[in-house]
Parts: C-alpha cells; structure tokens; sequence
C-alpha cells in the first residue's frame, strides 16, 4: 500500500481518542448532564495540506476502501454507511464556517473497535475536523468547536446529542467529566487511582447507519413526545426544555405525573422513567467519585443497566450476559455503554480485581464464542486520557518506525 511512503512525508499527526461513557445514557439529546471519560485508544491521522479542496482519505484497514471528496459547504454522501461520511461530516461543518479551505491527504489507523458504542465514528470526524483546520491555519473557540461538530455529525443522519465531540476534545488525562449543555461546559473529576474502569465488547455490531440508526432516532422522537405530555400535565409550556422541566417539580412529581394513564403512554412513561432517573444517577454517581465512594458508583452503574434494559429497551443478550459475568466476577457495577444495541459494557471493580475480571470475561463469555485469540482487542482497561490534539509528525502508531 502506498501509505508508508505517505506516512512519512506527512507534515502532522492527529489524534483523536474514543470515548466510555460512564453513566448518563441516551439523554445527551435531552440537553441533560453526562459523564464520560476519553479512552487511551483513539484514531489517528497523518495529513498533508493539499493546494486545492480536493482531500482524500486512506485507511490503514483494509475493510474501508479509500474516499475522496472536495471541500465545500455542500459536500454529497456517500452512500449510508460510507466511512468516508464521518470526513465528510467534518469539512462540510467546517466549510460553512469557512469558506474557500483546502483539503488534505490523510492516511488514517485506529486501534478502536468499530461500531462498539465507543465513538470511533466522532473520533474520526473530530481528527479530521482538526487536521483540516490545522492544515488551514484556521481556529474555532474550544467549545464553539465541540457545539460545530456535534451538530455537524447530524450530516450522517444520527439526531445525536453532543457528548461525543465534546469529550473528545475536552478530555482531561486521569479524569472524567461532566458534561452539561445549553450553554455546554465540561467539569472534570479525578477518577480515584484505585478505581479501574474495563470495557469489553460484546461481539455484536451496533451499526449506526442501519436499524440501530432508526431505534435511536426513534428514542430521541419520544423523549421529545414525553416531555411536551408532560409539561403540558403539569400546567407548563410544551417548549420547556428538559432541564427546566426538572427544575420546576421534584422527581417523585415528574414519575408520578408520567406513570397516569392519562398522560403518558406504557411506551412513553418508561422512556421519560428513563430519563428521569438516569440524570438522577449522573448526579450521584459524580459525587460518589469524588468521594471515592467505589460501592456507590458500582449500584449506580448496575442500576443504570436494568433502566436500559427494562425501560428504554436499548439492550441485547450479549450484553446483559458480559454484565452478569462481569459482576459475578468481582466487578463493584457493570452496564451497557454508548447508545446499545449491541456495542460494548463498562464495568467497574478495585484496580487489584482487574486481572481477575479480564480473566473471568475471556474465559466465560469470549473463548465459547471462539473469540479467545483476538481478547486484546475486545476487552481493555480504560484509562482516562486526554482530548484530541495535533502533533508534529512522527510515526503514525506510537513506537513504530516511520516509513
Ligand atoms: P454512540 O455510542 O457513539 O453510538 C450515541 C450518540 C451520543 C449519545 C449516545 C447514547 C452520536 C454521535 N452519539 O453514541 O450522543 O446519545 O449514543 O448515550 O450520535
């Protein structure tokens, strides 16, 4: 392949990290709080400014075939389910900022696992956002930028919520953070040394482009349906915002409102049950953390698991089995993270558990399903790292040499 050559003549490196969301599940798009944290796996990109809007794009995987396109403020997809879309996402945003940008040669590897609920996708749209304005010499305000982008993945058809592009560049290394929006902010807390994070995937593909697309987007449709019934129940305006919403009448009022017949569908009360008491266990879950208060967390994540999977109904079997065999060997808590439908879990567990869970994991739910070989790959510790940044050039993985 012509990359190594390429890698060497590159004039910069990105790299973008992915990212396990720890708890606040499918309520981004509410404008309510979340915590994630940036994974220390990531996609990278080592570009070359181009003299003109062309930009094409080569993968160091084989399964995605090169992508080309110009930069403008109109650019057409692919066809669903192109990766090129995400590069594409990245530059029409940008371009609508910016008029007259060029484009970029880019060769790009990534040691996420694709389609796990653990942002490969914005990954690779936020590198590609920052190579091309890198190699425009062009900035955009921190959070500015993260808003830009968020909004700009909607190019791909997901009404996702923002938290994605936002941790991706806002990380900090040791920490989590939370999220808030409208106005977005990012408030980091250290995750205690002796905590540790493992995420291990289920086997299962939650591609966003096909029916997963359509479940989300669906979820997104009735929050919005929950929450107009609501307030109109409660004597408010049809346009409050959830965050509003949640201000003006105790928890214990809002589920009890939701679970009359009379104003919410069974459907619809369990998705706004949902929602309601997950931005409940965001609240907890970051003052647990602070507190070092393992036990705490652990329950939160476990409840967060069972209100997925019973009332939001964003689960699958794999899932729940990794979370069954994560619990039972030592972890304090485990759940489904990212937007489901297969994907991957968090679970959390004393750092000194760790082998003892990872080993647990490979043998009980991985080497059945003859995946045994390839473990390093699907499960990992996480470690909490930085946002996205861009480097001067080097060899494109860390610790290889350049072509
Ligand atoms: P993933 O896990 O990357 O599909 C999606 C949304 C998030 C959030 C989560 C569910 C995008 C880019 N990401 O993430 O905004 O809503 O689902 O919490 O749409």
């Amino acid at each position: 392949m012509a990359s190594r050559p390429f890698a060497a003549s590159a004039s910069h490196v990105v790299r973008a990290p992915g990212r396990v969301n720890l708890i606040g599940e499918h309520i981004d798009y509410c404008g309510l709080s979340v915590l994630p944290m940036a994974l220390g796996r990531s996609v990278r990109i080592a570009f070359h400014p181009r003299s003109d809007r062309e930009t094409r794009l080569v993968n160091r995987d084989p399964r995605f075939a090169p992508s080309a396109f110009a930069v403008h403020g109109s650019i057409p997809p692919a066809p669903a389910g192109d990766w090129g879309n995400y590069a594409r996402a990245a530059a029409q945003a940008l371009a609508q900022r910016f008029p007259d940008l060029r484009g970029v040669d880019a060769l790009v590897e990534s040691d996420l696992p694709i389609a796990a609920g653990l942002s490969s996708s914005s990954a690779l749209l936020v590198a590609m956002a920052l190579a091309i304005m890198h190699a425009n010499g062009v900035s955009v305000p921190s959070l500015e930028l993260m808003e830009l982008l968020g909004k700009g993945e909607r190019y791909v058809g997901t009404a996702g919520g923002g938290m994605d592009q936002a941790i991706i560049l806002g990380a900090r290394t040791g920490c989590a953070s939370r999220i808030d929006f409208h106005p977005l902010r990012l408030t980091p807390t250290p995750v205690p040394a002796d905590w540790q994070f493992i995420v291990a995937w289920s086997l299962v593909h939650a591609e966003k482009s096909g029916a997963a697309q359509q479940a989300y987007n669906e979820r997104t449709r009735q929050c919005d349906a929950a929450r107009r019934l609501v307030a109109a129940r409660l004597g408010r305006r049809e346009d409050i915002s959830y965050p509003d919403l949640f201000a003006a009448a105790p928890v214990e009022q809002l589920l009890e409102v939701a679970g009359e017949r009379t104003t919410l569908s069974g459907v619809l009360a369990r998705r706004f049950r949902h929602v309601v008491t997950e931005a409940t266990r965001v609240r907890q879950a970051e003052t647990a953390m602070a507190a070092g208060d393992l036990a705490t967390f652990g329950r939160l994540l476990d409840a967060s698991h069972q209100s997925l999977r019973d009332d939001y109904e964003v689960s699958h079997a794999e899932l729940d089995r990794l979370v069954e065999l994560a619990r039972e060997a030592g972890a304090v808590g485990a759940r489904l993270t990212g937007a489901g439908f297969g994907g991957s879990i968090v679970a959390l567990c004393r750092a000194d558990r760790a082998p003892a869970v990872l080993a647990a994991l490979q043998e009980r739910f991985y080497a059945p399903r003859g995946a045994a070989d390839d473990v390093g790959r699907h499960m990992f510790t996480a470690e909490p790292s930085a946002g996205a940044e861009v480097l001067a050039a080097g060899p494109l993985t860390p610790g290889a040499s350049p072509g």
